[in-house]
């Protein structure tokens, strides 16, 4: 039998996993009352759009850029009357703000005192990772940023950041992601992958990879990477 490596480090999604995207809702609906959840939905969505686009075309700019993009795309699509530049940046910046999940923070550190490395693993700038990591002050050893490669996850440069950053095979490093295609993404490469379905009627997109291993909440994560 195939010996199979044990996780040795376990790296985590950011935005919509480690943080929570609800509260993008109530800022939204203080620019446009009454539309806050259909504008942060929409933001969200055109974000990723533009991150895939310019992944694919060849043109960076990091994510803080199309985050602010996506967000002025968004009100003009949607014909919300767009706050002064200095209101969308206030708005933009919600993201720097995001909420930790509940039970978020006790999987980590129980990863961690189990002695594994930790680690983010996130489309976000690192100028804006490190300002999250700080705020959030849990046990990271890897803040890593997909500046480094100058493109968007799921491209697979992404995840190999995790392997330079430990010198561990793809196989003996986990990956936590609540966005359905970023652990696609992840698992396509090859790490060993629990996606964390918050929501039971989501499903992966069918891109022809391995099914990662399905987590229905942050309490089942450490389970998942205890050999
Ligand atoms: C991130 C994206 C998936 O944090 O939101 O990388």
């Amino acid at each position: 039998m195939a010996r199979v490596a044990s996780t040795g480090a376990v790296f985590f999604d950011l935005f919509g996993t480690l943080l929570s995207l609800e509260s993008l809702d109530d800022a939204c609906d203080a620019v446009a009352p009454g539309r806050g959840a259909e504008i942060a939905t929409r933001w969200r969505a055109r974000q990723l759009e533009i991150s895939w686009l310019r992944t694919i075309m060849d043109r960076w700019a990091d994510f803080d850029v199309l985050t602010r993009d996506a967000l002025d795309m968004t009100l003009r699509e949607l014909g919300v009357d767009a706050p002064d530049l200095a209101g969308l940046e206030r708005l933009a910046a919600t993201y720097a703000k995001l909420p930790l999940r509940d039970g978020a923070a006790d999987a980590v550190r129980r990863l961690r005192d189990a002695g594994r490395v930790t680690g983010v693993l996130s489309n976000g700038s690192q100028p804006t990772l490190d300002t999250a990591a700080a705020r959030l002050g849990l046990p990271f050893d890897h803040v890593l940023s997909v500046d480094a490669v100058r493109r968007f996850k799921p491209a697979p440069e992404v995840y190999q950041l995790t392997v330079d950053a430990t010198s561990l095979p793809a196989e003996a490093i986990g990956f936590v992601s609540a966005n359905g295609w970023d652990a696609a993404g992840a698992a396509a490469f090859g790490l060993r992958v629990a996606w964390l379905r918050v929501s039971p009627a989501t499903v992966l997109p069918p891109v022809g990879t391995d099914l990662p291993r399905i987590v229905a909440s942050w309490d089942e994560v450490p389970a998942a990477f205890a050999s």
